[in-house]
C-alpha cells in the first residue's frame, strides 16, 4: 500500500532466473503483489519467483504482449507497475515512480530509459532504433514521446477497460503507450530512470522486433484512422 493506493507488480519473464532473483530481492516492502508471468521458461525462473512470495502465472504460448494480458487479468492492485525481470529497470526508484505519478496526477506514467547514463546498458545500435521508433510514435501520435519501447509504466488499473490493446507481441509496450496517449479520459506522463545493463541474455531480436514494430505502428495508426472515419459514416448515416 503506497499512501492509500494498493499496488500489483507485473514481471514478464522468459528464462531470467538470474535477474528476477535481484529484482524481487529489492522489491520495496510497500508493494502489495508480485505477479510474474512465466512464458514456459526452461530454467528456474519460476521456482525462483514463488521463493520470493510471488503470484506466478504459467503462460504456455509465449509472447511479452499476451504475458502481460494474462498478468493485468490477474492483478487486484489499485496502481499496477511494470518492468522487465532482466533487473535492467530500476527496482528501486518504484516509490520515485509512484510518488511521480500521484505527484503529475496522471493516469499512465512512462518510465523514459533516455538519457541513458550507464554507457554498457545500451548499444549504439540499439539506441538508434529506440530514437527511430520513439520517433515515428511522436511523429504519427502528434505526442512527443522519449521512450516508446520502453518496459516500465506505472498505470492506474482502472484505464485498462478503456484500452484496444492487441499485440501479443514485443510491440506491446508501444500499443499500450498509444491507447493511452490517445485516449481523451487517460493523462499520460513520462519521466527519466535509470537504465542498466541487463542479467541474462536478451530475448528482443532487434532487427526483427525493431522492423516489426515500427511496422505495427503505422499498421495501428491507419487501422485508427480507418476506424474512426466508419464511425462517423455510420453516425451521419443514422442522423
Ligand atoms: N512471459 C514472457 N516474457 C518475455 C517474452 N519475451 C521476453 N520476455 C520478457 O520480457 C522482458 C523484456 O525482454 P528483453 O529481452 O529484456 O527485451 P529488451 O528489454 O527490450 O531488450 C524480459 O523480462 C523478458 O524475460 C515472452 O515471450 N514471454
Ligand atoms: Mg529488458
Amino acid at each position: 500500500m503506497y499512501k492509500g493506493h494498493s499496488i500489483t507488480v507485473i514481471i514478464p519473464c522468459l528464462n531470467e532466473e538470474q535477474g528476477i532473483e535481484q529484482v524481487l530481492r529489492k522489491m520495496p516492502e510497500f508493494v502489495d503483489e508480485v505477479i510474474v508471468v512465466d512464458n514456459a521458461s526452461v530454467d528456474r525462473t519460476s521456482a525462483v519467483a514463488a521463493s520470493f512470495g510471488a503470484t506466478v502465472i504459467r503462460e504456455e504460448v509465449r509472447g511479452y504482449g499476451r504475458s502481460y494480458k494474462r498478468g493485468f487479468a490477474a492483478a487486484k492492485g489499485d496502481l499496477i507497475v511494470t518492468l522487465d525481470g532482466d533487473h535492467s529497470y530500476p527496482v528501486d526508484a518504484l516509490s520515485y515512480l509512484v510518488e511521480a505519478f500521484l505527484h503529475l496526477e496522471v493516469d499512465f506514467l512512462n518510465a523514459s530509459r533516455f538519457p541513458v547514463r550507464d554507457g554498457r546498458a545500451m548499444s549504439f545500435k540499439h539506441k538508434f532504433g529506440n530514437l527511430v521508433l520513439s520517433l515515428a510514435t511522436s511523429l504519427l501520435y502528434f505526442r512527443w514521446v522519449r521512450d516508446s519501447q520502453s518496459g516500465m509504466w506505472v498505470l492506474r488499473r482502472s484505464i485498462l477497460d478503456q484500452m484496444h490493446l492487441e499485440s501479443d507481441g514485443m510491440a506491446f509496450s508501444e500499443e499500450i503507450k498509444i491507447e493511452a496517449l490517445r485516449h481523451p479520459n487517460v493523462r499520460f506522463g513520462e519521466i527519466s530512470i535509470l537504465y542498466s545493463s541487463r542479467l541474462g541474455e536478451v530475448k528482443l531480436n532487434p532487427w526483427k522486433d525493431g522492423l516489426y514494430n515500427l511496422f505495427f505502428l503505422f499498421k495501428k495508426r491507419f487501422r485508427q484512422a480507418r476506424r474512426t472515419a466508419e464511425r462517423k459514416d455510420a453516425f451521419q448515416a443514422k442522423a
